[in-house]
């Protein structure tokens, strides 16, 4: 009986560690430089409490087939090893701090930007996402570089105005409102989070960055893409009925391109 307990703990172990080792439903590739260090980043944490886990396993079976034969005789118990609690106590430590030390650079650079002002800090593209449910809304500041002000007394979605933008207020009349965000491929994009409801999470799982946008805060989070292709945004934060519908798209694009279309959907302002 132990062994074939053993069996099963040692095929459940290897049936889950298959789909890594042949990264089955794997991340889509990574479309930033600082996707690929973060994709390090994982596959360092990945490798290292992989290893642990096969060999914690293999262990467990082994044990369960060693003491449950009848010639093992009755178990006895043990009142634990200071030695060996202060080694894999230290060793766990040791692990766990390290990987926090090796990712924190990369984290950092997602998101300790400074979070003074809305202008565009050279050649940097801002692009404000206001979650609703269950949309995106994405705002560009248009030709002059200013977004317009917001009232929430003009949030008008039937009228195409769902983040209450006021045309009449400085830097407004040339704002942007639209569905799917456009961005010029090799140029550093912030996207500015803001919520109008609940809590959303942007989330786009070739940048390998997301972050909640929550009601009342503004979050910031940077990356400069490196291939061009049309990418899913995602709502990664369970925010209602609706939430599974919550989808955009971001399409990185040539600079020209991105002018082009940045030109055409200025042409529709009124
Ligand atoms: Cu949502």
């Amino acid at each position: 009986m132990g062994f074939l307990i053993a069996i099963v703990v040692w095929g459940v172990t290897l049936a889950m560690a298959v789909p890594f080792f042949t990264q089955t439903w794997w991340m889509p590739e990574s479309i930033t430089a600082l996707g690929d260090e973060i994709d390090e980043a994982f596959m360092w944490t990945l490798a290292g409490t992989g290893v642990i886990f096969l060999v914690a396993q293999f262990a467990l079976g082994y044990t369960v087939w060693l003491f449950g034969r009848k010639s093992a005789g009755p178990a006895s118990d043990s009142h634990g090893n200071n030695k060996l609690e202060i080694l894999w106590t230290t060793a766990a430590t040791v692990i766990f701090v390290g990987l926090t030390f090796f990712g924190y650079s990369v984290w950092a650079e997602t998101r300790f930007i400074e979070q003074k002002s809305m202008e565009p800090a050279e050649g940097r593209l801002i692009v404000e996402v206001t979650g609703q449910q269950f949309v995106w809304n994405m705002r560009y500041a248009g030709e002059d570089s200013q977004f317009g002000p917001t009232d929430i007394n003009l949030i008008d979605d039937a009228a195409g105005n769902p983040v209450g933008l006021d045309r009449s207020g400085p830097g407004g009349s040339d704002d942007i409102m639209v569905p799917e965000m456009f961005v010029p491929v090799n140029r550093e994009v912030e996207v500015v989070l803001k919520s109008k409801d609940v809590l959303h999470n942007f989330f786009v799982p070739e940048l390998r960055i997301k972050l909640d946008t929550v009601p009342g805060l503004v979050g910031k989070l940077r990356f400069t893409p490196t291939k061009q292709g049309r990418f899913e945004i995602v709502c990664s934060e369970l925010c209602g009925l609706g939430h599974y519908k919550m989808r955009s798209f971001l399409h990185v694009v040539t600079e020209q391109e991105y002018e082009d279309w940045l030109a055409e959907q200025a042409s529709y302002l009124f």
